[in-house]
């Protein structure tokens, strides 16, 4: 699967915080979510230490790779090399994406956090295959993000996107669940540039039954809403 095969429409972003994971078992999570139709997936930790990191991140990529599904790494490049997985997620406090492509090499996924119409011009110049546009909505998954954009931020971006030319693609995040996702995607999109799917973490990792949050989510981005 090369980067422009790959299918955003649901894609989960872990947590391995314990007001999201509780005592549950992430691997054990992402599971559940995947086998509810998960299309990709990013692992985001910001608790665990480095020989951790690696040795989760390979338990991950074995069963993304029953699924078929890529697995992306959150800020940690030299995680992805170590255990090999189809590419990394940045932001604009981190390894820069020239550097980060160097790396990781043409068939790598690389995607990028833009909040900002500028930022989002530069990723996609420097190579970008996707980005993260947000922060949607507030959200306490994500107390530090600089900005909150709303769907008429992103449509700004998703414009800046389309006349730049590239075919980058474009998931959105922050605060998106099954009540907010339809009015996200319809809302936000500008007639030549669409979003090509929601980044989500706690409205998947928190819930009760995550095969089951994840299944009611894919079936509402591939739904056109009732206001459509
Ligand atoms: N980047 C911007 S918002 C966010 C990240 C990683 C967290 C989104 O979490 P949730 O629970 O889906 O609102
Ligand atoms: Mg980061």
């Amino acid at each position: 699967m090369g980067p422009g095969d790959v299918d955003y429409s649901l894609y989960l972003v872990t947590d391995s915080t314990s007001a999201i994971l509780g005592d549950r078992d992430l691997v054990e999570v992402v599971e559940a979510a995947l086998n509810g139709g998960v299309t990709i997936c990013q692992y985001r930790d910001k608790v665990s230490d480095t020989a951790t990191l690696v040795s989760t991140a390979r338990k991950l990529h074995a069963v993304t790779q029953r699924y078929n599904i890529p697995l992306l790494i959150n800020d940690r490049i030299d995680v992805a090399l170590a255990i090999g997985c189809e590419g990394v997620h940045i932001g604009q406090d981190d390894l820069d994406l020239k550097t980060a492509r160097k790396l990781l090499g043409k068939d790598a996924i690389i995607g990028v956090t833009v909040s900002t119409v500028e930022e989002a011009q530069k990723a996609c110049r420097d190579g970008a295959d996707y980005l993260g546009i947000g922060t949607m909505f507030a959200t306490p998954t994500k107390t530090n993000t600089k900005s909150v954009i709303g769907t008429s931020g992103t449509q700004q971006i998703l414009q800046a996107i389309a006349d730049e030319g590239k075919n980058v693609r474009t998931v959105s995040i922050g605060g998106i669940n099954s009540e907010t996702v339809q009015r996200v995607l319809y809302q936000s999109a500008h007639p030549t540039k669409q979003l090509d799917g929601v980044a989500i973490v706690s409205a998947i990792m928190a819930a009760k039954d995550p095969k089951k949050a994840a299944e009611k989510l894919l079936s509402l981005v591939k739904t056109p809403p009732p206001f459509a």
